[in-house]
């Protein structure tokens, strides 16, 4: 069967920034052959992240969190790919960086939570509304790669 392509949103979050890491993070999604076809610099207010982390509202850490995704802009950055929620959400790794597993994004460069550099979207249904809420639509863009036209090999 074939693949179904799919969109998913990045964050660099802050510590990211501050680390002058956001090149290294870009550089690993390229080099796995993912599409960007969103990039922008956001400042996150308290009303973005009581949506984004809506199901972290009740939580003791909640405001520490809040308070760290604001310290700076971060990097938005929309990815698109066959399967690449997934695929994404491999190379980013566990929650908790100290424990996430070598050759991940947080198992190679974090060590704190909730500092564990990125956010990726964790299933279809999110990365739809995680896209709609931090890109408009004239900020995505369509367009071809030269290596699309390179036979992989995909029936
Ligand atoms: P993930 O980002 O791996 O999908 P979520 O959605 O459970 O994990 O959590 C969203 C963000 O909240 C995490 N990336 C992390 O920054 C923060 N977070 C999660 N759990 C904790 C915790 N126990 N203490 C502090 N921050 C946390």
């Amino acid at each position: 069967m074939a693949e179904v392509t799919e969109r998913t949103l990045i964050i660099c979050k802050p510590d990211a920034l501050q680390r002058n890491l956001m090149g290294e993070i870009i550089t690993r999604f390229e080099r796995k052959g993912l599409k960007i076809v969103g990039l922008k610099m956001i400042q996150l207010s308290d009303v973005m992240l009581e949506e984004h982390y809506e199901h972290h509202k009740d939580k003791p850490f909640f405001d520490g969190l809040k308070r760290y995704m604001k310290q700076s802009p971060v990097l938005g950055m929309v990815l698109e790919g066959d399967e690449c929620i997934n695929a994404v959400r491999l190379i980013t790794g566990a929650t908790k960086g100290a424990e996430a597993d070598a050759g991940t994004i947080r198992g190679d460069m974090a060590m704190a939570t909730p500092g564990n550099l990125i956010h990726a979207s964790d299933s279809l249904e999110n990365a739809k509304m995680e896209i709609e809420r931090f890109f408009k639509e004239d900020e995505l863009f369509d367009y071809k790669k030269i290596d699309e036209t390179f036979l992989y090999w995909r029936d």
